[in-house]
């Protein structure tokens, strides 16, 4: 295989590496990585980067620099177009669900930040962060109830749509959410999985502390 390298923002906070990242590892697909420090005043984000932002994929000259993108590009060069479900139903539907996660959720984004070294005490949000994370465990519900028979994920087998909600799982298990049946069995799935594990692993040894990422008015756990 030619040289396939992920750079990546600090592990603890960086929500949207983490996607591409876990896709990969989940699937066995053998890469390196280049680990960016984000939001520093020198950062060298710009010279992997044409958008200035993390995840970007370098396969040899070819440079891929968005997440749902990564994952897609890794689909069809490694792995035989294995990240989508087969069906042409259940395909729509993935595509869908992560389009949503990609472009949406912005209340929970912002509110609920991804910090792996920080456990909450859970407490009422805003009616705006309530309705993302009731949305997204109706997309679980629907997903598991229609596609997911023929295994424990999303649609089934582990596709591009469980590595785009797998920061989800842990802004989830940060703040405490309340949750119950399938959201909380499948939260809990993600957080167990070897490349979830692992990411954690190394998140929790960086030594960046980004204010920007740090919840406030939140007590620790
Ligand atoms: N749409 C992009 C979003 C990537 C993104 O927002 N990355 C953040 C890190 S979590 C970033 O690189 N921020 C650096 C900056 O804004 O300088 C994707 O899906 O990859």
């Amino acid at each position: 295989m030619e040289a396939l390298t992920l750079v990546i923002g600090n592990k603890n906070y960086s929500s949207w590496s983490l996607r591409p990242w876990l896709f990969l590892k989940h699937n066995g697909v053998p890469f390196s990585e280049v680990p960016v420090a984000l939001y520093q005043p020198h950062s060298a984000l710009r010279q992997y980067s044409p958008s200035g932002l993390v995840p970007v994929l370098h396969h040899d000259d070819l440079w891929v620099w968005d997440s749902l993108a990564i994952c897609e590009y890794v689909s069809e060069r490694f792995l035989n177009g294995k990240g989508w479900p087969t069906n042409m139903a259940a395909r729509a539907v993935a595509r869908a669900v992560s389009a949503e996660m990609h472009s949406g959720f912005q209340n929970l984004r912002s509110n609920l930040p991804m910090n792996l070294k920080a456990r909450y005490k859970w407490k009422p949000v805003s009616e705006a962060t309530e309705k993302d994370i009731r949305r997204i465990v109706e997309i679980w519900e629907e997903c598991r109830a229609r596609y997911g028979n023929s295994g424990p994920w999303l649609f089934g087998t582990f596709s591009i749509a469980d590595a785009m909600f797998a920061p989800v799982a842990w802004r989830f298990h940060i703040y405490g959410v309340p949750l119950g049946g399938i959201a909380q069995e499948y939260t809990q799935q993600l957080l167990e999985l070897d490349g979830m594990l692992a990411w954690h692993a190394d998140a929790v040894k960086e030594s960046e502390a980004l204010p920007q990422f740090e919840a406030q008015g939140w007590e620790p756990v």
